[in-house]
């Protein structure tokens, strides 16, 4: 049958109609994506500046890991873990010795990732730090996204990320971010403390960057109360911030490891938890799973994922067009009323707007820039993050830059 050509506002409106309103996306329909570009269905061409939220740091549609998609989707795409498979172990081997670990536990959203860590962060305090049955709590800081599941909301301080979903999970503890005395506080007067969850930058709170030396003082603290470290590095991870992992930047070695998003450059829903012989070995057969979890498809797309990470040099990339991007942010601030600051680390960025005058302005300017060709998504309100493909140029970033002074000078 002849493929039914919509419009966009035919497609918006399908959308609208026949899908939950759990977004509230910017009006454009994209149709094609390939490096930092994405098309419209109208054939418009954008610069991606969301990168499906860090998921496509590889650029859009990566030809390597397309390829492998399509190889293996003709050979076999799902056993479930009944069985071995041909790709897994392989793939089990590959990302252990790419991240320096011995184990992992492979799974396919970064929230189920943060799921598996809580289980395997509890499951280690009783079986082998002797904490109290049903007594560990784990340590999380405000402003933290760790994903939409119902415990994982239930340590969210964001009223839209957890109001009327309650009864809400027990044993967690929120403590500021950025802040190693009360992380050291809590851990010297709370008993039970299995382990400290935290994203080495906070993506969704706006590239919030902790002071340096945060993680490593954090990293130590637990240490000194054999406590887990455990690190999302969902959106930070595969070089966004100019490190292979942002935890790089400090030679923090997290005790778990969580992992999503460009583990799979965006084609397929990958992610994995990475630890310890000494913490993984406490799920035994039956005590963990998922159906799609470690399937031979996510395994063989992952290795090629990762192996371009490596191949194009992407987080030295980033390092370097992540200063000149904030270089040139932190020009347009000085001559602008609108732009106040900028923040964030290798390509992961944010514009702090000032909405003072104006609340939706952030939303607005992004209007203002998807017109003038580029895409971005305010966070917060009155932040903007900017986090383009890792594969992104010197040349496209500057034309980037071109378009949002453009952009900012016609609020001004
Ligand atoms: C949405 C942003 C939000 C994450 C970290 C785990 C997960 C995420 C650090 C869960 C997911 C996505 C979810 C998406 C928007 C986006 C996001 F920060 F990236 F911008 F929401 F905060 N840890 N982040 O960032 O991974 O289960 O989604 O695969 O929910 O709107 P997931």
């Amino acid at each position: 049958m002849r493929e039914m050509k919509y419009s966009a506002s035919e497609l918006m409106e399908l959308e609208n109609e026949f899908g939950a309103h759990n977004y509230h996306p910017l009006p454009v329909v994209l149709e094609k994506g390939e490096g930092v570009f994405v098309w419209d269905v109208d054939g418009k061409r954008y610069f991606d500046f969301l990168s499906a939220y860090s998921a496509v740091n590889q650029g859009h549609c990566h030809p390597r890991i397309i390829n492998t998609l399509i190889e293996q989707a003709h050979k076999l795409t799902l056993t479930s873990r009944a069985f071995f498979n041909s790709k897994l172990g392989v793939y089990e081997k590959f990302v252990t010795e790419y991240f320096d670990y011995d184990k992992v536990l492979p799974m396919n959203t970064g929230a189920e990732a943060v799921e598996t860590a809580i289980k395997l962060c509890r499951k280690w305090a009783y079986e082998k730090k002797g904490i109290e049955e049903n007594m560990a709590q784990i340590v999380v800081c405000e402003n933290n996204f760790h994903g939409r599941t119902t415990t994982i909301i239930s340590f969210s301080v964001d009223p839209d990320a957890f109001t009327h979903y309650g009864p809400y999970t027990p044993g967690f503890i929120v403590i500021p971010y950025n802040d190693t005395q009360a992380l050291e506080k809590v851990l010297r007067e709370q008993p039970n403390i299995a382990g400290f969850l935290v994203e080495p930058i906070q993506g969704e709170a706006g590239a919030y960057v902790p002071d340096d030396g945060y993680l490593r003082k954090c990293y130590e603290i637990c240490k000194q109360h054999g406590v887990l470290f455990i690190a999302d590095e969902v959106q930070t991870g595969i070089a966004r911030t100019g490190e292979l992992l942002a935890c790089d930047y400090e030679d923090v070695h997290p005790d778990i490891l969580i992992l999503g998003k460009a583990l799979s450059g965006g084609v397929y829903p990958v992610s994995a938890v990475l630890s310890s012989n000494e913490i993984m070995n406490v799920f035994h057969p039956g005590q963990h799973g998922s159906t799609f979890g470690g399937n031979p498809l996510a395994a063989a797309v992952a290795i090629s994922a990762l192996e371009v990470v490596r191949d194009e040099n992407l987080a030295k990339n980033a390092f370097y067009l992540g200063d000149i991007f904030r270089r040139e942010m932190r020009r347009l601030c000085k001559k602008s009323n609108v732009a106040s600051f900028v923040r964030g680390k290798g390509l992961l960025n944010a514009l702090v707007i000032n909405n003072k005058e104006q609340k939706n302005l952030a939303w607005d300017i992004c209007l203002k820039l998807l017109e003038n060709g580029l895409l971005a998504k305010p966070t917060h309100t009155n932040i903007i993050r900017f986090a383009p493909p890792l594969v992104i140029t010197e040349a496209q970033l500057m034309e980037c830059v071109k378009i949002i002074e453009k952009t900012l000078l016609e609020f001004e």
